[in-house]
C-alpha cells in the first residue's frame, strides 16, 4: 500500500530531498479537496482560489466526473489508437456538436494541444494555402504562455520560460498582444499560416485585451488567409463567464485548443478542436499519442463538459465574477494597484507596501484559509472553482481584504 506523509513538514522534505526543485510552491500540504475546497494534512481547511490554475472550474473531486472514471478505469483504460474502441468515436462526436467543429484531435497536455496545433497550422499552409515547404510562419504574442517543450518557449518572451534552452525552434513571429497595427502588419507577409494567442493571457496575470480586439484580429487573419488558433486551455470552458473567452465577441477560432478543466482537474486531457480543411491535412501515421483519447480521458471530459451545462457554471461565473472585481475594487488599500478579469478568471496586481509584497498577502491568505499564488512576483490570480456558492466566495472576499488590510 502506498503511504502518505504523515505531516506537512515531511511531505516538504521529501519533496526537497528527491524531488526535481522546478517549483517554489506556497508552504501548505494538501491532502484532500472537494467543491471549492482543500485541507492540508493537518486538517486545515481552505479555499481553493488557484483550482490548478483553471482546471478544477467543476470542483475538487467532483462525484459525478470521479465516478465515470472509476467505473471506466474498471472496464477498458487504454487501447493505443492501434486499435478502436468503444468510447472515442461516441466522445468525438459529443465535443465536436458541443463546440461546434467538424472534427476533434485528442491529446493529453496543453502543451500537446499547442504543439498539435503548430503541426496541423504548418501543414495546411504547405497542403492547403501553399506556402513553400519549411516556410512558414506563425505568429504569437509577447508575454504569451502556452506550455514549456522546447518549440512553444521558442515562442516565449519570458527568460525563465526559454532561458538556457536553446537552440530553438525557428518559424515565429511575436507581437505586442492587444496591438492591430502591429498585426496588421505581421499578417501581411505571405508566409505567415496562423495567428496563436490566448483570449486573455493567463500567467501574463490575466491581462484582458481592449474590447474588440478578438473580432478585429480575427478580422485581419480571414482577410490575409492565416489561422486563428485560440488557445482556450486557461481561459476556456466557462472560466470566464463565458463557455469560451472568444465567446465575449463572438470570435470562431479556425483552431480551438482546450485542456485543463476539460477534465475538472480529474485526469490529463486536452483537445484541438478544427473543421476538415485544417484537421485532414494530417494523415494516418503523421501524428498521434500513446494516450491521447483514451477511454478513461473521454469518459472524464465527457462528464465535466456535461457538468458545466448542468450546473450553469457558465452563467455563475460571469455573475459571481462581478462581484468579485466590485467587492475587491471597493478596498481601500495602498497594495491594490488593480483589479482586473473577467468572469472568475480575475487578477490584483499589489504595489509592494511596507517591505510586504504579493508573496506575503499569499502567506497571509494562507493563514486565514485561502489560497493562491503570485505570478511575475508581484500580480496575485483568483481563480476559484466555478462551484463556488455566493456566500462562499463572499466569505472568502472577507478573508482576502483582511489579508491585504493587514499590511496597511
Ligand atoms: C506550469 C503557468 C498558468 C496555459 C495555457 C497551455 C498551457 C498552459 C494558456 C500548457 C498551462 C499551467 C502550466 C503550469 C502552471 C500553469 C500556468 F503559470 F505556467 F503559466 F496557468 F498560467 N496554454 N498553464 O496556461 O498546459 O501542458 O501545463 O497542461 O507549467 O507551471 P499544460
Amino acid at each position: 500500500m502506498i503511504q502518505k506523509a504523515t505531516s506537512s513538514q515531511q511531505a516538504i522534505e521529501l519533496e526537497d530531498k528527491y524531488g526535481a526543485h522546478n517549483y517554489h510552491p506556497l508552504p501548505v500540504v494538501l491532502a484532500k479537496g472537494e467543491g471549492p475546497f482543500m485541507w492540508d494534512v493537518e486538517g486545515n481547511k481552505y479555499y481553493d482560489f488557484l483550482a490548478a490554475y483553471s482546471a478544477v472550474n467543476q470542483g475538487h473531486c467532483h462525484p459525478r466526473i470521479v465516478e465515470a472514471m472509476c467505473e471506466q478505469a474498471r472496464t477498458l483504460t487504454l487501447t493505443s489508437r492501434a486499435f478502436y474502441n468503444d468510447v472515442l468515436g461516441v466522445f468525438e462526436k459529443y465535443i465536436t456538436e458541443y463546440f461546434g467543429y467538424d472534427k476533434v484531435l485528442m491529446m493529453n497536455s496543453g502543451a500537446e494541444a499547442d504543439e498539435t496545433a503548430i503541426k496541423l497550422c504548418r501543414k495546411w499552409a504547405y497542403k492547403v494555402k501553399g506556402i513553400p515547404e519549411n516556410q512558414a510562419k506563425i505568429i504569437c504574442c509577447e508575454n504569451n504562455f502556452h506550455g514549456r517543450t522546447i518549440t512553444i518557449v521558442s515562442m516565449s518572451s519570458d527568460p525563465d520560460s526559454y532561458g538556457g534552452y536553446g537552440p530553438f525552434t525557428p518559424g515565429f513571429i511575436r507581437v505586442p498582444y492587444n496591438d492591430l497595427n502591429a498585426l496588421a502588419e505581421a499578417v501581411k507577409d505571405p508566409h505567415v499560416a496562423g495567428f496563436l494567442l490566448e483570449p486573455i493571457q493567463g500567467e501574463a496575470g490575466v491581462f484582458v485585451p481592449d474590447e474588440g480586439y478578438l473580432k478585429k484580429a480575427y478580422e485581419l487573419c480571414k482577410a490575409n488567409n492565416v489561422l486563428f488558433i485560440a488557445d482556450e486551455i486557461q481561459s476556456g470552458i466557462g472560466r470566464t463567464g463565458k463557455m469560451l473567452a472568444c465567446d465575449h465577441e463572438n470570435v470562431r477560432p479556425d483552431l480551438l485548443l482546450l485542456g485543463k478543466a476539460l477534465s475538472g482537474g480529474a485526469y490529463p486531457v486536452s483537445a484541438v478542436l478544427a473543421d476538415d480543411e485544417v484537421m485532414l491535412t494530417i494523415k494516418p501515421g503523421e501524428h498521434g499519442s500513446t494516450y491521447g483519447g483514451n477511454p478513461v480521458a473521454c469518459k472524464v471530459a465527457m462528464v465535466a463538459l456535461e457538468v458545466i451545462k448542468d450546473e450553469k457554471l457558465v452563467e455563475k461565473s460571469e455573475y459571481l465574477g462581478k462581484i468579485f472585481r466590485e467587492e475587491m475594487q471597493s478596498v481601500k488599500s495602498d497594495m491594490i494597484e488593480l483589479v482586473r478579469g473577467k468572469g472568475l478568471m480575475n487578477a490584483i496586481i499589489i504595489r509592494p507596501h511596507n517591505g510586504k509584497t504579493a508573496w506575503d498577502v499569499c502567506l497571509k491568505m494562507k493563514e486565514l484559509g485561502v489560497l493562491a499564488k503570485p505570478t511575475h512576483g508581484h500580480i496575485i490570480r483568483f481563480t476559484p472553482p466555478l462551484v463556488i456558492t455566493e456566500e462562499q466566495l463572499r466569505e472568502a472576499i472577507e478573508l482576502i481584504k483582511k489579508a491585504i488590510l493587514s499590511f496597511e
